[in-house]
């Protein structure tokens, strides 16, 4: 179990698939390599590990683990437990999950798996409360787009499917981070940038607190389709009832015609 003092007003989750950067994100950010990383095509990192330190002035505590997803084995269910014990446990400190990409790798159905269990397990806004998207390897990028004019923002425009509908939901918060710079020579433009869009959340929504309510909240497109199917049920019933009904008026205005001629 992880002791973390209250104090640290924010904690970190650095939270995506193995090997795409996020305990070298954890040492960006904190400025001393505290995390153990490395190239490697199995987890490095097993267990969860938090780590206090500063960002700008903001007290941090960076918490890093094995990644959301296993190669071919979906889902790792350990370190979503752990996660949600760890924010039980500071359910009044503001939460924020990065959710780290390595810039060029394709997206797959394990990150569409792991970000509806993320969904599942924290509720349907956990990323428009608590949500940042990080992608690694700023490096690569630059080195990409250095002879056109594609920004990182045109870029971010520009990508469809999942990336696009994930960007949505972080209400348009993303960070393009060097990782590869030695530590004293830090991407500060990346740091700021997420300093500016940690600050950004609303600290009332993300708590633990209010994440942890959150899980139970029922979707407002579940609420959308209920109505919906609740409203054509309506006309179906009503359409029903006025096509019995008026033949058998007809019937009985033809009956009293009748009567009255007889
Ligand atoms: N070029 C480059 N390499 C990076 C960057 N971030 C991480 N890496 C490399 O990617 C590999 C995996 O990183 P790591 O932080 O261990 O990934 P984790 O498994 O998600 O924790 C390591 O070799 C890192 O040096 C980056 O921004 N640029
Ligand atoms: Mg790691």
């Amino acid at each position: 179990m992880i002791l973390v003092n209250m104090s640290e007003k924010f904690l970190i989750h650095l939270l995506g698939k193995t090997g795409t950067g996020k305990s070298s994100t954890g040492n960006t950010i904190l400025g001393i390599k505290k995390f153990p990383c490395k190239s490697s095509t199995s987890a490095v990192t097993r267990v969860i590990q938090a780590e206090a330190g500063y960002l700008g002035p903001r007290e941090v505590m960076v918490v890093d683990g094995p990644g959301l997803v296993d190669l071919n084995s979906g889902v790792n269910q350990s370190t979503m437990d752990a996660i949600k014990h760890l924010i039980e446990e500071t359910k009044s400190n503001v939460q924020v999950f990065l959710m780290i990409w390595r810039y060029g790798d394709p997206f797959s159905p394990d990150d569409d798996a792991m970000l509806d269990a993320m969904r599942r397990t924290f509720g349907p806004s956990v990323f428009r409360n608590c949500g940042i998207i990080l992608m690694t390897c700023g490096d690569n990028f630059r080195a990409d787009t250095e002879d056109t004019d594609v920004t990182f923002n045109s870029w971010c425009k520009s990508q469809t499917g999942t990336f696009s509908k994930l960007l949505r939901e972080c209400q348009g918060r993303v960070v393009l981070m060097e990782n590869s710079r030695s530590i004293t020579n830090r991407d500060q433009d990346a740091l700021e940038s997420l300093a500016a869009q940690i600050d950004s959340l609303d600290p009332k929504l993300a708590t633990g607190e209010s994440l942890l309510k959150d899980r139970l909240a029922i979707p407002t497109g579940v609420i959308k389709k209920c109505f919906f199917f609740a409203l054509a049920l309506l006309v179906i019933v009503l359409t029903w009832i006025f096509i019995d009904y008026a033949p058998s008026q007809e019937a009985d205005a033809r009956r009293a015609a009748h009567d009255v001629t007889k």
